[in-house]
């Protein structure tokens, strides 16, 4: 039997669960930009969660939103009834969203508004009378959540490998990481632009007729931080237009403020779709996801039904009450703040911290845009993974913490960071790569 501490019954989410069970590392409080733990010893976060909480931890307002919202309306579904909190939040995105890209569908997750963005692209294509359009392109290393339909144009092999067929009609774009050419760029790295071309590759060989949408990370996070070259979104877009395809940028990371834009669609000029929500939609004080579509599609849809009900999709916590009240929340908070533009003006100042780690131990490339960084590791030879993993836990014991994937360290700090704290992360990164092997 169990006791009530026991670590066993919770089957941890993408953990070495054995390892982690033999030396646990708990926290129990969260305030500003810190975590605490049980022994009240301050971890300053480098991760905003897992690229969450951007306005950092235990914001008043958000929690006092969600206390008084939960006194009022616990829960009413969404399916044909409404309450005024989801509409006021759909509206309130549709202010930052990009112009006529403010039809808005929640879901609760990151992961479902993937697959709910595949099934408004099919849902789209069957409407106007292109049923025969149905082939999803994703790309290589990309992440979209751990659903069937993300997994599937998803191109994480771990993700992947031990789930099946997945679904059907998918094919990948190469993923554009290129350290070769590209290491130790500032910013969107200047070569690469011609892996978008890939998509040509594809038409050629799918036919434009069979394929209805893209979906790709505009930056790729969950993988270990991969830039897109200058210019390969915008050349995305332009094939995606030239040939009928739906573009979907999957703006679960970079959404709300992480580039110093409101969206990467802002922050490169380059105009999806479909746009897709999670995260720091709510600061991820309530879980929640949300996926923006263009209002020709949402319009397409809608005219074209033979039912009723037009689109035969949702949860029954779309919209949930709590979740929209702390949407508003943090949409107040981010304004108030000007948090996307404290996000901007960090940002050089944050390159510089990253490319100083360029003569640490074991470095071999740097990665950053916006408030965001990756340092790639040599892997140890017959070891990878490990180098990255032991450096995670010497930032924890010395108080930061970061993220790894792979032989990766990744960072995205809340947006509310102060220089100081930059430096003591990048300082503690140098003396955790100086004392492993
Ligand atoms: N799309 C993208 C681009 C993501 O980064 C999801 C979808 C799925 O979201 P949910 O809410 O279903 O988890 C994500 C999630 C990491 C890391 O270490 C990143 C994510 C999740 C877990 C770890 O970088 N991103």
């Amino acid at each position: 039997m169990p006791t009530p501490n026991s670590l066993d019954a919770f089957w941890m989410p993408f953990t070495p669960n054995r390892a982690f069970k033999a030396d646990p590392r708990m926290i129990v409080r969260a305030e500003g930009m810190h975590y605490y733990t049980p022994d009240g010893r301050a971890v300053l976060d480098g991760t905003s969660g897992l690229w969450c909480c951007a306005a950092g931890h235990g914001r008043k307002p958000i929690v006092e939103a969600i206390q008084r919202a939960a006194g009022e309306l616990d829960y009413a579904t969404t399916f044909n009834l409404g309450h005024p909190a989801a509409f006021e939040f759909a509206n309130r995105l549709g202010e930052i969203l990009p112009d006529q890209l403010d039809r808005v569908f929640f879901t609760n997750s990151g992961s479902e508004s993937a697959d709910t963005a595949l099934k408004i692209a099919l849902a789209y294509q069957k409407a106007r009378g292109k049923a025969g359009k149905y082939r999803l392109i994703g790309r290589e290393r990309g992440y979209h959540g751990t659903n069937f339909g993300g997994i599937s144009v998803g191109g994480i092999v771990r993700n992947r490998m031990t789930y099946g067929p997945m679904v059907a009609g998918v094919d990948h774009l190469p993923h554009t990481l290129d350290i070769a050419r590209n290491a130790f760029s500032r910013g969107e790295p200047p070569h690469g632009v011609e892996f978008a071309d890939a998509l040509e590759r594809l038409v050629q060989l799918h036919d434009a007729s069979t394929i209805a949408a893209v979906i790709v990370e505009p930056v790729a996070g969950s993988t270990g931080v991969i830039m897109p070259p200058r210019g390969y979104l915008k050349r995305l877009r332009d094939l995606c237009t030239k040939h009928d395809i739906l573009l979907i940028f999957d703006e679960v990371i970079t959404g709300f403020g992480r580039l110093g834009a409101p969206f990467a669609a802002d922050f490169f000029g380059v105009k999806p779709d479909i746009l897709t929500m999670a995260k720091a939609i709510t600061n991820a004080a309530v879980p929640m996801g949300a996926v923006a579509c263009s209002r020709d599609i949402y319009d397409t849809i809608l005219a074209n039904a033979d039912t009723p009900i037009e689109l035969f999709h949702g949860y029954t916590t779309s919209g949930h009450p709590l979740a929209c009240a702390a949407g508003i929340a943090t949409l107040n908070l981010y304004r108030d703040e000007r948090l996307f533009e404290r996000a901007a003006e960090l940002a050089p100042y944050w390159e510089d911290a990253m490319h100083s780690l360029r003569d640490a131990a074991h470095v071999i490339d740097i990665r950053n845009l916006g408030l965001i960084g990756g340092v790639e590791l040599e892997p140890r030879p017959g070891a990878p993974t490990q180098r990255a993993l032991e450096a995670f836990k010497h930032c924890f014991d010395a108080g930061v913490l970061i993220r790894v994937t792979g032989d990766i360290l990744a960072f995205s700090p809340p947006l509310i960071i102060e220089k100081a704290q930059i430096d003591q992360i990048a300082d503690t990164v140098r003396s955790a790569l100086k004392s492993i092997p």
